[in-house]
């Protein structure tokens, strides 16, 4: 470790955090890894493993179906990892909490159900220019069927929601507003609580992409008054393939069916098909009932820890980085927010974000590079691409330094 780094910051414990993710304990091309590339996934606990494990080993059964005791055993694990993650996000009732297979499929489904019921020709829908594509394009596919437009929000140089042009597009034709929480490829945070009440004073509803909010800091859908908050499992320690829409039950409830089959409806005939009531209405078909069990275990383990010390030494660590940026020559930050968390978007001069990300893999270090599922503001800023750099409550001062090493290796090659 960095001599100047601490060990336990703001009563966080990180090496005791990282012994518990084998995952880390490895080597990668000959060097320990480093691992980087948290907000396209981060690795897991070993609780979470054994969550899976124990839940396929001995419990494993179909849930709300079964007469036997290991369909009651999986129903009832299922149903408690459900009110977990009702309590972890403080929503009203866990017949709120609706899974599905991530971010992309929750967001989906408020396109494919909410907006697709709401929106006629002329109807606006709000994202902002930073956002992920799954935030994005299910919005454009919906607003083509109906006339309904897309419009993007500006955002500044620094990569930060220009708040003015904001309210001056709210107008009574706006009928949702999506926004992410934090933008994965520029890690800026951005002032959800304003964009909801703004969107509210004018009458729209809010859906907040939380993929990148909820791994970094507690989330409060009740305090934040959000109409949909959407998240995957995978970015906060948890399963693939499981993720979770969060909808006020009132909308939820006013809103047609997402996909048809079993589990969504109360009774089926020829005559007509009556739904189910919350949150199974969402639901059709065999749910990925381990995923929910280790989102669960997931949920159990940053519960853990003290979640604002957590987010101190994160943001510490995010300092840091960008302090050693800052001495770094020929480096150049992309997305320079106020407020940033997780990720960190460079350049290298006359180097292709994938070569910096190639060369940095040969000495254990995993980035990400290239658009990171937002061309919109790639394009924006007249760049194909980053390299990014992106943490997770293990990395230490020392994973930076070693990135900073591999980084000043790799320009020797680059420039
Ligand atoms: N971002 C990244 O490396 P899914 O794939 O459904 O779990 O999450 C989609 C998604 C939606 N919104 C935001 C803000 C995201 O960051 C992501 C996923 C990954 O940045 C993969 S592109």
């Amino acid at each position: 470790m960095n001599e100047a780094a601490p060990n336990i910051v703001a009563g966080f414990d990180v090496e005791r955090a990282r012994r518990d993710f084998p995952a880390l304990a490895q080597e990668v091309n000959g060097a320990p890894l480093v691992y980087l590339d948290n907000a396209a996934t981060t690795q897991k606990p070993q609780c979470v493993i054994d969550a899976l494990s124990q839940y396929y080993a001995r419990d494993n059964s179909n849930v709300h179906r079964g007469a036997h005791a290991l369909s009651d055993r999986a129903t009832v694990a299922f149903e408690d990892a459900r009110k977990k993650v009702q309590a972890f996000i403080n929503a009203k009732s866990s017949s709120e909490i609706l899974w599905t297979r991530g971010t992309t499929e929750s967001i989906n489904l408020v396109a494919s159900s909410y907006a697709r019921s709401v929106l006629t020709a002329g109807d606006k829908v709000l994202v902002s220019a930073m956002e992920h594509h799954s935030n994005i394009v299910p919005w454009q596919m919906v607003a083509q069927t109906c006339g309904a437009e897309v419009i993007a929000i500006p955002v500044s140089a620094d990569g930060e929601l220009d708040m003015q042009a904001y309210e001056n597009l709210l107008d009574e034709r706006v009928k949702i507003v999506a926004v992410g929480h934090v933008s994965n490829a520029l890690g800026t945070v951005n002032p959800v609580e304003k964009v909801i009440s703004l969107a509210h004073a004018a009458g729209a509803k809010v859906l907040i992409d939380g993929a990148q909010g909820v791994p970094h800091f507690a989330v409060d859908v009740q305090a934040l008054d959000c109409d949909f908050y959407a998240f995957s499992g995978h970015k906060m320690y948890g399963p693939t393939g499981i993720g979770v829409l969060y909808g006020k039950a009132d909308i939820l409830n006013a809103m047609p069916p997402y996909q048809g089959g079993g589990e969504m409806i109360k009774t089926v005939s020829f005559a007509g098909t009556t739904y189910n009531e919350l949150p199974y209405k969402f639901e059709a078909g065999t749910p990925n009932i381990g995923g929910a069990i280790g989102l669960a275990a997931a949920v159990d383990y940053l519960s853990g820890f003290d979640r604002s010390a957590v987010a101190a030494y994160e943001s510490d660590l995010l300092a840091y980085t960008h302090q050693r940026a800052a001495n770094f020559e020929g480096l150049q930050r992309v997305g320079c927010a106020r407020q940033i968390a997780g990720a960190f978007s460079f350049l290298l001069a006359g180097a292709h974000p994938s070569d910096i990300g190639m060369l940095l893999d040969q000495q254990g270090v995993a980035v990400r590079t290239g658009d990171h599922c937002a061309q919109p503001i790639m394009k924006q800023f007249g760049i194909p691409g980053t390299a990014r750099a992106s943490f997770a409550l293990y990395n230490t001062r020392d994973d930076v330094d070693r990135f900073f090493a591999a980084l000043e290796k790799a320009k020797t090659f680059l420039m």
